[in-house]
């Protein structure tokens, strides 16, 4: 069977809802296999008299419906798959529905279901309606009251968003709690969870001094490992506070972390729900990546309770509202924590890998968009990590001053509504005085704009000529692009540093700027986008010398990383096109020599050691091909090792840092340790395998552990299988490490890996992590074989996803993004690519895969 590709949302179609929904009043009667959800919503008519009440409603038993208490005749409404529709109602009334739901055979994971044998929900960004009918569009904001029932014994913890009110028993072995949120919310921060947990506790006292009581429930036993999360928490309020004045505005503050779960966690009112990935972490069994991403994603989830919570998005389209700037906020709050140019190179690399390949394929998409099929496919790269930069443009333009009084002003005249990109910037071109219509086009122009820069130096006049030119690549559905205002920071350089620093922002298609310098001026380099002020790609024509010299005058940490990165680039295009058999040596010491030169910060240095992914040199030359871009990356990696063998064996023959401690200075040691296992793993020493073994087993954390597994699973022989099976024995009953175990694999591995994973009896296709660690480990991160030109690994990763699909469509749907390049392929790989996809096009597909595979397909 073919399922179509879901018909579009349009933002043009947007019209108010119109009635209000003063109160919810919520009753659960909670049983795995029979929940009773009670709905009391009092409704008043607030647009057209004529209008029907419609309701959304998705895989829900109704059992009554009511208005002001006189049940209605199935003749009263329609009721249809998607929803309930009363026609005629009064202008004011409370309406009543009782409707009968299974939480323990709701594998989508979205609405109330069961995870580790809890209740947990999952709202965003629409599963209210799979828990109640409900007008379920973030617009609609209202007071929710919680009343739950269950079970004393499996559900001793019973929590909602809010508040706690009353509770107590009911009887026959069952009790009730009572939660009441004061703060008006949309449905899509709706959450319930019921339990049994253990409990990680501490307080925060405000700036105003008020108590809250913090809490993180987590499995049984688990209860420590949730320190780092609550201390994460801890300085995410307070760092809202210092920074944009924000406080949190309830007594309680709970997180609850599940195994399953279908993105990293949930910003619900009060009542966080993380995926447990971003909840548990200790020395032994969380790597250092695993420590940031849980302050991440903490902070993140926190942050939202003002971007996102008390001012939300009036309808979908608007989703960067409340996500871009929650990531520039978690961003800009992670650099405070660590290194600012080490955070702002991490999350370059992160736009560069997943939001420039979407802009550069068919999923291309604007940040905010203006139809979408899924909505589920709306959480994306762009929205996300591109809305981030949009916003941390707009503060460059304005000052960081002036981006908090607009800040501020936003907070003080949306608080409690929802609302659109419009109103915000309406904030900033008050504050500023300056006019953003131009700065909009970044969010409704999808690609990612390239920047041309060219120079002429004239060395009679001493002058420097600079012209910036722009152009944005046609995207689907958008062939021609307007230019945008591109901020970007510059200098001058020569041997003593810089000449000259200043921002320029390129708003026409081509601008031409002039410097005269004093007499007897060498020729200045000029350094483009530092700190990657805008996010575009830039291109030179720059011969390797004189990259190689401007790496080496370089004052910008961004810009010297990046201009080993382009350096680097150039190198594995040559390599893999055949036009150079060995890397350049000039090259190589370069490279080598920018690594010594940062050790004295090793987190930077360990950046420097890191050459592009396959994946990124798509971008850079087509068709791609990734087998051969994977040898010439290796062949370079090797040469890099080869140069620094002597300083490798030195760094590694130092003991890890004791006692552990996750802080950024201790994990940028680390980092560099772990940079350098993985140049060992690459540099063909025929002890190489041996060396690992022994890091491995002597290694006292996790990141130094996983890295040297890591290396010896692309190896073969006895040390790869002992190391193998040692992490497995050791780490069975963690299901968290065990997708690290998973994963490695799947990152060295081929086809066969994947398939004999997928059959390993803990291999789980409920379970979103391990699929993920599979599936998207190999696909996403391994190129070279899932784009294997026999297409063996589409084949693997076909079978898998029509299955996760089947029981969880949101799963499948991001999984299948893995497609997203498949046109830029060598030809082998490409039409075994198009035949896979034409292949899921006629299976029997969810909407959300359907989705993407149409338009995969284009
Ligand atoms: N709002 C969350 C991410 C999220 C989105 C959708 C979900 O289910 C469909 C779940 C979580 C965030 O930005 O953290
Ligand atoms: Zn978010």
């Amino acid at each position: 069977m073919r399922t179509e590709a879901p018909v579009a949302v349009k933002l043009s179609d947007y019209t108010p809802y119109p009635f209000e929904i003063e109160q919810v009043d919520l009753r659960f009667d909670l049983d795995p296999e029979d929940t009773r959800v009670r709905a009391d919503l009092k409704i008043r008519r607030t647009g057209d008299k004529g209008a029907a009440l419609e309701l959304d409603g998705e895989a829900l038993e109704l059992k009554s419906v009511a208005i002001d208490g006189n049940a209605l005749d199935t003749s009263a409404y329609e009721l249809t798959e998607t929803g309930l529709t009363i026609a005629s109602v009064p202008d004011e009334f409370t309406l009543t529905t009782e409707v009968k739901i299974a939480p323990a055979s709701n594998t989508a994971l979205s609405g109330l279901y069961m995870s580790g044998g809890r209740f947990c929900t999952q709202c965003e960004s629409v599963g209210f309606r799979r828990i109640t009918f409900y007008p379920d569009r973030p617009d609609v904001m209202s007071s929710f009251k919680v009343r739950m029932t269950a079970d004393k014994e499996t559900c001793p913890v019973l929590l909602s968003n809010g508040t706690p009110g009353d509770a107590g028993d009911t009887g026959e072995g069952r009790h009730f709690a009572v939660w009441d949120d004061p703060h008006k919310k949309p449905s899509y921060l709706f959450a319930l969870c019921a339990g049994d947990y253990d409990i990680y506790r501490d307080q925060f006292t405000t700036m105003s001094g008020k108590v809250i009581d913090l809490a993180i429930h987590v499995d049984k036993g688990d209860a420590e490992r949730a320190a780092w999360a609550m201390d994460s928490l801890k300085r995410s309020m307070k760092w809202d506070e210092e920074t944009y004045g924000r406080e949190y505005d309830l007594g309680v503050f709970n997180i609850v972390a599940v195994r399953d779960f279908n993105f990293g966690a949930m910003e619900n009112k009060g009542l966080n729900i993380f995926n447990s990935a971003y909840v548990l972490a200790d020395e032994t069994s969380a790597t250092d990546a695993d420590f940031e991403a849980i302050e991440s994603i903490v902070a993140h989830e926190y942050f939202h309770n003002w971007t996102g919570n008390r001012i939300t998005c009036r309808d979908w389209f608007q989703l960067c509202l409340k996500e871009g700037l929650t990531v520039f906020r978690d961003q800009n709050f992670s650099a405070d924590m660590r290194s600012r140019p080490v955070q702002r190179i991490k999350d370059v690399i992160r736009l560069r890998a997943r939001q420039f390949a979407e802009d550069a394929g068919p999923l291309a998409h604007s940040v905010r968009p203006d139809t979408y099929g899924a909505i589920d496919n709306l959480y994306t790269a762009t929205v996300y990590e591109k809305g981030a930069e949009l916003i941390g443009m707009l503060r460059r333009m304005i000052g960081e001053e002036t981006y908090r009084k607009g800040m501020d002003l936003y907070f003080e005249r949306h608080d409690g509504q929802a609302v659109t990109i419009e109103d915000f910037y309406a904030c900033f071109e008050e504050v500023s005085g300056q006019d953003f219509t131009q700065f909009r086009r970044w969010y409704a122009q999808a690609g990612t704009p390239e920047v041309k820069v060219e120079e002429t130096w004239k060395p009679d006049s001493n002058e420097i000529e600079i012209t910036l030119s722009q152009k944005t690549p046609a995207t689907p559905g958008q062939p021609i692009k307007q230019p945008v205002p591109i901020p970007l920071n510059m200098a001058l350089l020569d041997e003593e540093g810089n000449l000259a620093e200043w921002m320029t922002v390129l708003e026409d298609e081509e601008v031409t700027l002039t410097f005269d310098l004093p007499e007897g001026t060498k020729r200045p380099l000029v350094s483009v986008n530092r700190d990657f002020t805008a996010p575009v790609r830039v291109a030179r024509s720059l011969n390797r010398e004189e990259r190689l010299q401007l790496v080496r005058l370089e004052t910008d940490p961004f810009n010297q990383w990046d201009g080993v990165q382009t350096l680097a680039k150039e190198e594995i295009l040559a390599l893999a096109e055949g036009s150079q058999a060995e890397p350049d040596a000039d090259l190589v010491d370069a490279i080598a020599t920018a690594i010594e030169g940062a050790l004295g910060d090793p987190a930077y240095a360990a950046l420097l050691t890191r050459l592009p992914d396959v994946g990124e040199m798509f971008l850079e030359r087509q068709p791609a091909d990734p087998v051969a871009l994977n040898t010439a990356r290796k062949k370079l990696q090797k040469a890099v090792a080869d140069k620094l063998e002597d300083l490798i064996i030195r760094v590694l023959g130092q003991p890890s840092p004791q006692p552990f401690d996750p802080g950024a200075e201790q994990a940028g040691t680390r980092a560099l340790r772990t940079a350098f296992i993985t140049l060992l793993a690459g540099s063909g020493r025929e002890d190489a395998d041996t060396h690992l073994l022994k890091l491995y087993e002597a290694a006292p954390n996790m990141t130094e552990k996983l890295a040297a597994l890591r290396g010896l699973a692309g190896l073969e022989g006895q040390a790869r299988d002992k190391a193998l099976t040692d992490f497995e024995e050791a780490w069975k009953t963690n299901p968290l490490v065990m997708d690290k175990w998973f994963s490695v694999q799947a990152v060295t591995g081929d086809a066969g890996t994947v398939a004999k994973l997928a059959s390993h009896p803990d291999f789980d296709l409920r379970n979103p992590n391990r699929v993920r660690s599979v599936v998207a480990a190999f696909a996403m991160q391994n190129l070279s074989a899932f784009h294997a030109p026999d297409g063996a690994g589409y084949k693997v990763v076909e079978e898998i996803v029509l299955k996760a699909d089947k029981a969880n469509p949101s799963l499948g749907a991001r999984l299948l993004t893995a497609f997203e390049q498949w046109r830029v392929l060598e030809p082998q790989a490409r039409s075994e690519a198009e035949a896979c996809l034409r292949r899921l096009q006629g299976s029997d597909l969810s909407k959300n895969s359907a989705d993407i595979v149409a338009r995969a397909l284009g």
